[in-house]
């Protein structure tokens, strides 16, 4: 929005003309996302505690998380309050892809704020079918795709990584596919958000990655230098990225271990659906499952241990996610985070070299 009030004005002050910049606006934009968080998640932590909004424990999880029963969660609401206000402060509001990434943003944080809210109205760890919930994510992250098929001008080709000029023409299909990207990113987030601090450091790490390849796609020296597809308006998406990567640090500052907040369903599914929108609207779909490799391991991890046990009745793992298999081993917590975001930034680097190995 600044964008639009500001630019008009540089002849009568110069110094607004720095608005004209993605790099300027990126900057602002974190800046903005991490100081909402930061200044105000003591007083909503606090809110949450007085509305009883705690944490419900399953009781045949890891031992240790059984004393954090109670802890605040829904703390997802704040992060996605400050990226949301701090896109439209500093994106611009003429590039349509800023506005279907939102559209997914908002309708999966209400889609999650409605398992939390379930889970803790009926005090169990169950929330609304998992059935009701894909459908939904499935139905929100579809319309928004298809309404950018029919009437923005997203592209149907999905480019295949590592290779040169190569994508993939999938047509309607390519809706159905943007869907399952968005939905699959979505759950595997909210599946690995299960330690302090777990989920939202591959979440900051994948935000910044798509961000960079976002900046490229949207530039097209970088697009024809790098033989990337060039998707004019991407690099406003940039501006979004580094708006995770802002409020996720400020949440961080309060959901590292011990947390005294969690971010619920009504935080990981919006970020991972965010994660995955971002991937298809800068046709980054099939890298994104090596930017996000934590979150895919952990999708997997859940998917070999489930297949086994109802296979064969043995576990391939102590406890899934894969978190848990390493809690069970008797790794410390803290151990198992920072070893998972250590992880996810070699993924990342990976990704950006691909840029380059092909
Ligand atoms: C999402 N939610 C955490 C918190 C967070 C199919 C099966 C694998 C499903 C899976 C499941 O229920 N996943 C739900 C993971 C939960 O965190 C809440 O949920 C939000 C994210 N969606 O924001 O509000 C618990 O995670 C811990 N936590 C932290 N710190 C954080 O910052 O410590 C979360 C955030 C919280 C807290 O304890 O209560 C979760 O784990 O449920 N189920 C599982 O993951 C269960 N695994 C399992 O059943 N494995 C079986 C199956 C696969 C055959 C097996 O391996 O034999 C585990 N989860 C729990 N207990 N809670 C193990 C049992």
């Amino acid at each position: 929005m600044l964008y639009h009030l500001l630019l008009p004005l540089k002849d009568s002050a110069f110094a607004f003309n720095v608005v004209r910049y993605i790099s300027f606006r990126s900057a602002a934009a974190m800046v903005t996302a991490l100081l909402i968080c930061l200044l105000f998640y003591p007083r909503f932590i606090d809110w949450l505690k007085r509305k009883k909004l705690g944490q419900e424990i399953r009781d045949d999880g890891p031992e240790g998380h059984l004393a954090k029963a109670g802890t605040p969660t829904m703390g997802g609401l704040l992060i996605l309050f400050a990226i949301v206000v701090s896109s439209l402060l500093w994106a611009r509001l003429d590039e349509p892809r800023v506005w279907m990434v939102l559209a997914i943003a908002v309708g999966f944080t209400g889609v999650g704020f409605m398992d939390d809210w379930n889970k803790i109205a009926k005090k169990n760890t169950k929330g609304i079918s998992g059935k009701v919930r894909l459908l939904l994510e499935a139905l929100i992250s579809g319309a928004v795709i298809g309404a950018g098929v029919l009437w923005f001008d997203i592209d149907t080709a999905v480019p295949v990584p590592f290779f040169k000029d190569v994508a993939v023409e999938l047509g309607w299909f390519y809706v159905a596919f943007g869907a399952f990207v968005v939905t699959g990113c979505a759950n595997a987030v909210n599946l690995t958000d299960g330690l302090d601090g777990l989920a939202i450091g591959p979440v900051m790490t994948s935000a910044l990655t798509m961000g960079v390849l976002a900046y490229l796609a949207g530039n097209v020296n970088f697009a024809e230098y790098l033989a990337i597809p060039y998707v004019a308006g991407a690099g406003e998406l940039t501006v979004m990225t580094v708006t995770i990567a802002g409020a996720g640090m400020g949440f961080l500052w309060y959901n590292s271990y011990p947390a005294s907040v969690f971010m619920g369903d009504t935080g990981s599914l919006p970020l991972g659906g965010i994660l995955g929108a971002l991937a298809v609207f800068t046709h980054n779909e099939i890298l994104l499952a090596v930017v996000g490799g934590v979150f895919v391991t952990e999708t997997l991890s859940v998917i070999i241990q489930v297949i086994s046990f109802k296979s064969t009745g043995k576990r391939v793992f102590l406890m899934a996610p894969i978190h848990h298999h390493y809690e069970k081993k008797g790794w410390e917590e803290p151990k198992i985070i920072v070893r998972f975001w250590i992880i996810s930034i070699l993924l990342a680097l990976v990704a950006l070299m691909s840029l380059k190995l092909r």
